[in-house]
């Protein structure tokens, strides 16, 4: 589907934001706390024109139809389905003062969705920077991630953390994003694994999400009720050292699983990103393997899919293994010695198929970089 055919005019320009999958630090950017991610060399591009009439026409090639709204005329749910998210992106610029124009849009990806790889925050980001290239506006991609979270938070009705648009946004070529969220600093770490003779393996276990969204929001609220019980603003606020003395102050199982999930995870991306400045990437590997008992056991959020995978993915000889991203299905990622790969990548899908799982598929996972105008 070419944009001339879509639109009955040529394009101005594309923009592109990516996917991304986390390295460590789950469920911790809603507590204030530290995140780890790469961005995938999969992106949502948007090849845009200007329009005069104030109007946003958007179309998709992987939906059919052309969706028109008046960006005067947005509000919070006026525009539903997958073309909410360019209406999203759209009403927070508005809402936030920059004076958009109308834009024809065409949006194309091959990023997969629905596979926890942040194609909602992606699909936001991209927009964003296309309408804002159309009007040559440099605004700090920083900025562009937290408006993006706005829309997905208010326009959306979503309750995401500030990780997915910041990777989208912030991420270079070989590097991991460490981003503090309670400072909102950020630290690009060099993270290379073939140089090491290492490799990252990003497999999509292709479970069915299970209630994703619902189960995601209560997460968050139990982590805010539990900070709030505490005393703090958010869990972050309780240091590791203080965990076994915030934990006898909750008054119930749960609360405290969740809690306990939260500051060891937070610690866990301190250690490994410490590890990853020494030069010790093997070392990281039972960081992300605790990672993913603790997302099981305290945090609630596997699936058998994604436990079978991480499972075999040890069995099989990885040095580590986790899933990544909100849960309830998605994606796992293992870190290997790079001749392992391609066995450990074996051993699940075999136990796929001993399962009667669906056949999961991998990613390449080169660190790459965020958002950005394609020339
Ligand atoms: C989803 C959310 F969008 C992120 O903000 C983050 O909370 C993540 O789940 C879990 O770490 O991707």
């Amino acid at each position: 589907m070419s944009f001339e055919d879509v639109f009955g005019v040529a394009p101005e320009g594309s923009w592109r934001a990516p996917g991304r999958v986390n390295l460590i630090g789950e469920h911790t950017d809603y507590n204030d706390g530290l995140v780890l991610p790469i961005a995938l060399p999969n992106r949502i591009q948007v090849t845009a024109s200007a329009r005069a009439d104030g109007r946003i026409a958007v179309a998709s090639s992987g939906h059919s139809g052309v969706v028109e709204f008046a960006i005067d005329e947005l509000e919070p749910g006026s525009v539903g389905d997958w073309a909410a998210y360019p209406a999203g992106a759209a009403w927070v610029l508005r809402e936030s003062g920059y004076a958009i124009g109308g834009a024809n849009l065409l949006i194309d990806s091959d990023l997969p969705s629905g596979a926890g790889l942040s194609s909602s925050a992606a699909l936001l980001c991209a927009t964003s920077v296309a309408l804002l290239g159309l009007l040559d506006l440099e605004v700090d991609p920083a900025e562009v991630a937290r408006l993006a979270q706005k829309a997905e938070n208010r326009y959306v009705g979503a309750p995401v953390g500030l990780m997915d648009q910041m990777a989208s946004m912030c991420c270079t070529a070989g590097h991991a994003l460490y981003f503090d969220i309670r400072a909102m600093s950020t630290d690009q770490i060099p993270f290379d694994p073939a140089a090491d003779g290492l490799a990252l393996l990003v497999v999509d276990v292709k479970a069915p999400h299970r209630h994703v969204d619902g189960e995601y929001a209560a997460r968050r609220t139990s982590c805010e009720e539990a900070a709030a019980l505490l005393g703090v603003p958010a869990l972050r606020s309780i240091a590791f050292e203080d965990l076994g003395d915030a934990l006898d102050r909750l008054p119930d199982d749960v609360a405290r699983r969740r809690v306990r999930h939260v500051v060891t995870e937070i610690r866990r991306v301190e250690e490994a990103v410490e590890l990853m400045r020494s030069g010790r990437l093997r070392a990281v590997g039972p960081l992300f393997t605790a990672s993913h008992a603790s997302l099981r056991d305290d945090f609630e959020i596997t699936v058998p899919e994604l436990d079978v995978a991480v499972d075999t993915a040890l069995e099989a000889g990885a040095l580590g293994a986790r899933m990544t991203g909100g849960g309830f299905g998605g994606c796992i990622i293992a870190l290997t010695e790079a001749d392992a790969a391609r066995a450990v990548l074996s051993a699940i899908e075999k136990a796929f198929a001993d399962h009667g799982f669906r056949a999961p598929s991998s990613l390449a996972a080169d660190p790459s970089a965020g958002a950005s105008r394609v020339d």
